[in-house]
């Protein structure tokens, strides 16, 4: 199978996230990167470069209010004060009911809280040109995919199906699943499908895409009611206006098991033979691995090799774009699993 990388993710390299109100390393990490492109070197799948600048299609996604910020937001806050270089910047007030979103705040740190959603995405002095570089890599993944390629795996972080139009959260910046989805829309393709596998709800690109039809949403994940991202990602979240019934939420509790899980998949997968799609985009969270750090399914590294088979069964081309995650020394193993899976089919 194809395989973009990012070549800038270690730019995006911040030290500590908070957990309980104490500061703890980051669990999105260079390191997680770095596995997955040793594993896929070492079985035979050279990583290409992105050759696809994701700027036009980034203005599709998001609002520009919200790019001009993100690619200056460290300058600004290095602006403040020389010595914030050495420092993460992080919310602490945000626009909620009754605030106002329409006005941009002066000060930084008010700003950044009009455009996350959590505290839990810290950015460091290279996380515009980190992130800008994954969509880059995840729009090439899909031209190649639009251009007759039967699949293209994309390996990138930081990841980006948390960030929505107009803000980050949950470790995201950029949403390169939305990127990849709408570059197939602009290469030709009439309906896309996202299905989104990762172990969080994937709210950004669910609102990204809410209103429309040309787009079909489809995630499994934990049950927002115990699991980030909380306040999104039910089941009677099925889409509005033009988008109404193109949005399908298959929530499962945490401890779910792994026959749970492939129910759910088995789900989907009649929602989407029933859609009738050109293509789809798998936004490919390996975060419901047994091992996880921070989730709880119970998917072994084989169950990755089953779940690239059903991707595959699918028969659709498709684009694969690696989202969370965390148990980074497995994490390579799972993702050639899930695409020797995918190889396994024929199609
Ligand atoms: C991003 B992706 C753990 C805090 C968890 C948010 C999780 C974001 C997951 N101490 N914060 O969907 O894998
Ligand atoms: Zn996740």
């Amino acid at each position: 199978m194809i395989s973009f990388h990012n070549p800038l993710h270690h730019l995006h390299a911040p030290q500590h996230e908070f957990f309980r109100g104490a500061r703890v390393d980051c669990f999105e990490k260079p390191l997680r990167a770095e596995f997955v492109e040793q594993a896929l070197q070492q079985s035979g799948y050279p990583l290409l470069a992105p050759d696809t600048d994701s700027v036009s299609v980034l203005h599709k996604v998001h609002d520009a209010r919200y790019l001009a910020f993100l690619q200056t937001a460290w300058q600004q806050w290095v602006q403040l004060a020389p010595e914030n270089a050495q420092t993460q910047p992080f919310p602490s007030v945000w626009p909620v009911r009754t605030l106002r979103s329409d006005v941009e705040p002066a000060n930084f740190i008010a700003k950044l809280g009009l455009y996350s959603m959590d505290n839990g995405t810290p950015m460091a002095a290279g996380t515009w040109d980190a992130a800008k570089a994954g969509a880059d890599a995840a729009a090439s993944a899909a031209m190649r995919v639009a251009q007759g390629a039967p699949a293209a795996f994309c390996c990138t972080r930081p990841p980006g199906h948390h960030a929505g139009p107009d803000f980050m959260g949950g470790y995201c910046f950029l949403n390169n699943a939305a990127v990849a989805a709408q570059t197939l829309l602009d290469q030709g393709a009439k309906r896309v499908v996202v299905l989104d596998v990762d172990y969080h709800h994937g709210n950004g690109t669910q609102s990204i895409f809410y209103g429309r039809s040309d787009v079909l949403f489809i995630s499994i994940h934990g049950d927002p009611l115990t699991e980030y991202p909380f306040y999104l990602g039910h089941a009677d979240e099925q889409g509005e206006g033009d988008g109404a019934g193109f949005n399908l939420n298959l929530p499962l509790p945490a401890g779910s098991s792994v026959a749970a899980w492939f129910a759910a998949l088995e789900a989907a997968s009649s929602r989407i033979a029933q859609y009738g799609a050109d293509a789809l985009l798998v936004s490919l969270g390996l975060d419901t691995f047994v091992g996880d750090p921070i989730s709880h399914f119970a998917l072994t590294t084989d169950d990755f090799f089953t779940m690239g088979q059903r991707l595959a069964a699918l028969h659709l081309p498709t684009a694969l774009v690696l989202e969370g995650g965390y148990a980074a020394s497995e994490l390579g193993a799972n993702a050639v699993q899930v695409i020797r899976g995918f190889e396994a089919v024929g199609s």
